[in-house]
């Protein structure tokens, strides 16, 4: 990812533009199985990721996790107590991983820890740093801790949360994060690291950033990524769909989207949608059976791939918005839901964009299949 571009370009309100669609009446099915050409096969490893959340004391380590994955709502977390011990946290979903919360004043560095048990088999380092607080000693953990790791591990996702921007001016935000990129730089280049990527975040708990953030921590971790993003791309184009998201419906973290530019709206919206029809279905819905509980990265559920009475019921919901713009969701399994913003032309040919979702979640499982 792009240093510096916590979120990527937008503005303009429910997404205008029509960016990635087809124009002119040129949507048409899509075929069942074309969708699925390029895909290269890119099997799974069956590594378990796991995220790393580390950062100095108080920085907001545990509030994030327990807000993205157990859906603590952030002022809960004023009373979250101080973490001691470090905290794994397996998360099933359509692609388990693990979520270990370190303890703020734990130095892992320190030669009596088995370092190798903590970095060995890393999916992404997230390093929290706290900005309304003095950020220049735990900066200095910060590049100690890389310069640690890419002796060892090269390969990891060094991923930088700049926290709690809530309160703060986008001036300050900016400011913050440009100081801390330059420092960061700096420092690696002086130990001769030119060449670590390292990303970084604006987040806070208090709205969208540390959804938005997670999505593209996660992202960076499947191995089907582009297959799954050129899959929307075909169905956008085809469907009259002007921005599509496959969101992960328990953490609310969009796995892959088209290619068209994310808005910080058009998220914040499907992202709220979730929560409406997540609420409605908990109460009204149906129990679904329970496919196999333990999935890994190797052996991710496949989507569909429930039986024919499962297949047919599949929750989706269509609202139209006051911008005249139409919001159309499908649940494609347990775990995951296809979230598209369409003109409410679009719409009118409804069969239409139902069939090519079918096909596109027929070419998912496929896709799962393959890198089984
Ligand atoms: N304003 C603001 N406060 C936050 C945010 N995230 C966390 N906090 C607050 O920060 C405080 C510390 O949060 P914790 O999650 O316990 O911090 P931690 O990093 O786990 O701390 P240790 O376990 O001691 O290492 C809590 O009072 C949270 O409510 C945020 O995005 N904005
Ligand atoms: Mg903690």
């Amino acid at each position: 990812m792009e240093p510096g571009s916590p979120s990527t370009t937008g503005g303009g309100g429910g997404g205008g533009g029509g960016a990635g669609a087809g124009v002119n009446g040129k949507y048409g099915a899509m075929s069942p199985g074309s969708s699925i050409q390029g895909y290269t096969g890119l099997a799974g490893n069956g590594r378990r990721p796991r995220l790393l959340l580390m950062g100095q004391r108080r920085s907001g380590k545990s509030s994030i996790s327990s807000v993205v994955f157990h859906k603590m709502s952030p002022t809960e977390t004023l009373f979250l107590e101080s973490t001691t011990r470090i905290q794994k946290d397996p998360i099933h979903s359509f692609m388990d991983f693990q979520v270990w919360d370190f303890p703020g004043q734990l130095n892992f560095l320190d030669p009596t820890f088995d370092f190798d048990h903590i970095f060995g088999e890393l999916g992404a380092l997230i390093w929290v740093i706290d900005a309304q607080d003095e950020y220049l000693d735990p900066l200095s953990r910060l590049h100690a801790t890389i310069i640690a790791i890419q002796r060892s591990y090269p390969a990891i996702n060094i991923e930088v949360f700049i926290h709690k921007v809530d309160g703060l001016s986008d001036e300050y935000k900016l400011d913050t994060q440009r100081d801390i990129m330059q420092r960061t730089q700096d420092e690696l280049s002086d130990n001769g690291l030119d060449n670590v990527q390292v990303s970084y975040h604006l987040t806070s708990i208090y709205d969208h950033s540390i959804f938005e953030a997670f999505s593209k921590v996660i992202q960076k971790l499947i191995p089907q990524l582009e297959t799954l993003e050129n899959l929307l791309n075909v169905l956008c184009s085809n469907s009259g769909i002007e921005k599509a998201f496959l969101f992960d419906v328990m953490s609310k973290i969009y796995i892959a989207t088209d290619s068209s530019p994310v808005d910080v709206q058009s998220y914040e919206i499907c992202s709220d949608y979730i929560d409406v029809i997540v609420d409605v279905s908990e109460i009204y819905g149906y129990d679904r059976k329970q496919p196999a509980e333990i999935t890994d990265a190797a052996h991710p559920v496949v989507p569909g791939a429930e039986d024919e009475e499962e297949q047919t019921a599949e929750a989706s919901s269509i609202i139209r918005l006051q911008n005249g713009m139409v919001l159309y969701l499908r649940e494609i399994n347990k775990y995951l839901a296809l979230i598209c913003l369409m003109r409410k032309e679009g719409i009118e040919k409804k069969g239409l964009v139902d069939f090519n979702v079918q096909v596109f979640q027929n070419a998912l499982q496929r896709v799962f299949e393959v890198g089984r």
